[in-house]
Parts: C-alpha cells; sequence; structure tokens
C-alpha cells in the first residue's frame, strides 16, 4: 500500500515537471493577474487583485475600485486619482521572431518580459496614439511578462498592443496570455507530499 502510494506520488510530481516545463506548459486559466495599488508608480501597498482577460481598459474619470485612488473631486478636477496597478502572468509567442508592444495610455506604462525593463513608457502622459517599443527578439513559447501601469488624476486608460513578425498588429488578446504557478511553487508542494507520506509510513 506504501509502495503504491509512492509510485502515485512519483508519478503525479512527475506530471508537475512536465507541467513546470513553460515551452510547453498547459494553460491553468488564461488572463493576466491585475493586482491594484493607491499611489502614483507605488507598489507597496496592493489594494486588491484580479485575473484580467486583457490590459485594454478605459475608466474615463471613475477608479476601478472604491479602495483606490479615492479622493474628493474639485471643480477643475473630476477625478483626483493616483494609483498604480501591475499586471502579471506569461505571454505565449507564437512563432520566434521579431516582435514590437505597444501603448496607448494615460498615464504612464512599463514592459517587463522575462523580468527585463524592454519598454520604458513612464510619465505623467495622455497618449493620443499608439506607442510602440524596438524590434524584441522572441523565442517561441512562454516567457514571464509584466506590465506596470499609473494614473495621475483625470483620464485613466491603457491598451497594450503587439506587432507580429508579419505584421498584424492588435489588442494582445486573452488566448496569448497565461497563469502558471511558480516552480518553487511545484518544489515546495512536492516536498509537502512526500513528507506526508513518510508520516503515514511510520
Ligand atoms: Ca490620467
Amino acid at each position: 500500500m506504501g509502495q503504491k502510494t509512492l509510485a502515485v506520488f512519483f508519478f503525479v510530481a512527475l506530471m508537475i515537471s512536465v507541467t513546470a516545463n513553460y515551452g510547453n506548459a498547459a494553460p491553468l486559466q488564461g488572463g493576466l493577474l491585475g493586482t491594484y495599488y493607491n499611489g502614483e508608480a507605488s507598489w507597496n501597498d496592493p489594494v486588491f487583485s484580479r485575473i484580467e482577460s486583457q490590459i485594454h481598459f478605459n475608466w474615463v474619470y471613475v477608479s476601478p475600485d472604491p479602495g483606490v485612488g479615492t479622493q474628493e473631486p474639485t471643480a477643475t478636477y473630476p477625478s483626483l486619482s493616483w494609483w498604480s496597478a501591475r499586471w502579471t502572468g506569461w505571454i505565449d509567442i507564437p512563432s520566434t521572431g521579431e516582435y514590437q508592444f505597444g501603448f496607448f495610455s494615460d498615464d504612464g506604462a512599463w514592459l517587463y518580459i522575462d523580468e527585463n525593463l524592454e519598454f520604458d513608457h513612464g510619465g505623467r502622459r495622455h497618449d493620443e496614439w499608439i506607442w510602440w517599443s524596438d524590434p524584441i527578439q522572441l523565442d517561441q513559447g512562454l516567457h514571464s511578462l509584466r506590465v506596470d501601469y499609473f494614473d495621475w488624476i483625470t483620464l485613466a486608460y491603457i491598451d497594450f498592443h503587439w506587432r507580429l513578425p508579419d505584421g498584424t498588429e492588435e489588442i494582445v488578446p486573452y488566448n496569448a496570455f497565461y497563469q502558471v504557478p511558480e516552480p518553487a511553487t511545484l518544489s515546495l508542494l512536492a516536498l509537502g507530499g512526500l513528507a506526508m507520506i513518510r508520516r503515514r509510513r511510520k
């Protein structure tokens, strides 16, 4: 019985290892994890998080949640908001080649791929067209993604685009985003399972 349990455990551990190979990872959930903060480009005070299908928002003058950016409006500024958002997850690059990424945002935004700052679109701003990154050479498969954004008063919007190697331009679609557990989390789960089996066998 104990050996059978152990065999099941190692089979499950093997499946987890396969899943942890990002190049072939099965999607656990589409979209990105969006976390919202108070303050302008301030990342120390998360207010709430939720899964969001795309980075494609136009909040106009309205805060994304009563808990963030809530200050009394004035006659000059209908929305006196200072708040920030961070989207994290993985992006699926459909084929190896050169990609460009674009922001259309009010206010600033930053793009990180594989933990490198690839596009600095920061500062208080009010875009009237899409601004594109330099071309980035990317291999097919999943890459870690992080987009930081903040709003400083009045209008608030952000669209996150890509330009594919074949020239197609679009807002990055829902099915390009993945949520995959961190390898560290998977290792801890595997170690926890092993510890439980050892305890039960004693
Ligand atoms: Ca603004």
